[in-house]
């Protein structure tokens, strides 16, 4: 049997997290090799590694995969988490990007000047509010299903959960006004794999702090 997956990147959420949850979420475990110091990353690369000398890099199958988007599509692929054919790939596609899009924006705050927090939540509650969160309220009512694309578990899902997470990190009812989003998170929280993942003692990572945001920029700056 191959070993496990195995991630590096630095001991936060960063664009790592959702190959995480992928994983999880497929009932794969994987283990992490960290990297806490500019030695670390430089390490890797001059082993030749790094395609285009940057992280996350999973190993898997023989592969070091890097480029988070490639990695998250390799693994919805091999565990049947992207869709029976074309067309609901291409929805899970787009549905995957903008929650991408909203993640971004929230991974991103840890490594911007404090004194800009309340402006980037602000925004980050907005375009959840406004943008993202009713058109996904939508896509429940009109598909009528228990899952966002056809009527299985698919990469868009695991996805949407965890940008929902993220969100109701920054503030606690985001849901208030998305009663099928916050069923939607009940049923996804009770996944039993994703019921797991969500427990301590995962490789699930914290909400980045200032410290971890500090120890990934001295690594990667
Ligand atoms: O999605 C991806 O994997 C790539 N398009 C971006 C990967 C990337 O930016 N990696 C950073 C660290 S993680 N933060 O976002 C990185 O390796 N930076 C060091 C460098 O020399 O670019």
């Amino acid at each position: 049997m191959a070993g496990k997956p195995k991630l590096h990147y630095f001991n936060g959420r960063g664009r790592m997290e959702t190959i995480r949850w992928m994983f999880a979420a497929a009932g794969v475990e994987a283990e992490e090799q960290h990297i806490s110091s500019k030695a670390d990353l430089e390490k890797l690369r001059q082993d030749g590694f790094l395609l285009f000398q940057q992280v996350p890099m999973v190993e898997i199958d023989g592969m070091k995969m890097v480029q988070s988007r490639a990695i998250l599509n390799y693994i919805a692929a091999k565990y049947n988490l992207y869709g029976k054919d074309l067309k609901e790939r291409a929805l899970i596609d787009m549905y995957c990007e903008a929650t991408m899009d909203l993640n971004e924006l929230i991974m991103m705050v840890p490594f911007k000047p404090a004194d800009t927090r309340e402006k980037d939540e602000a925004l980050i509650i907005e375009r959840s509010s406004t943008r993202y969160f009713p058109v996904f309220e939508k896509v429940l009512k009109n598909h009528g299903q228990n899952y966002l694309v056809g009527n299985t578990l698919s990469r868009a899902d695991v996805q949407l959960l965890e940008t929902i997470l993220m969100v109701e990190e920054v503030k606690a009812d985001s849901l208030s006004k998305f009663p099928l989003l916050k069923a939607f998170k009940e049923r996804m929280s009770n996944i039993p794999t994703i019921k797991k993942f969500l427990q301590p003692g995962s490789l699930r990572k914290p909400p980045t702090d200032a410290k971890t945001a500090a120890e990934a920029i001295k690594a990667f700056h």
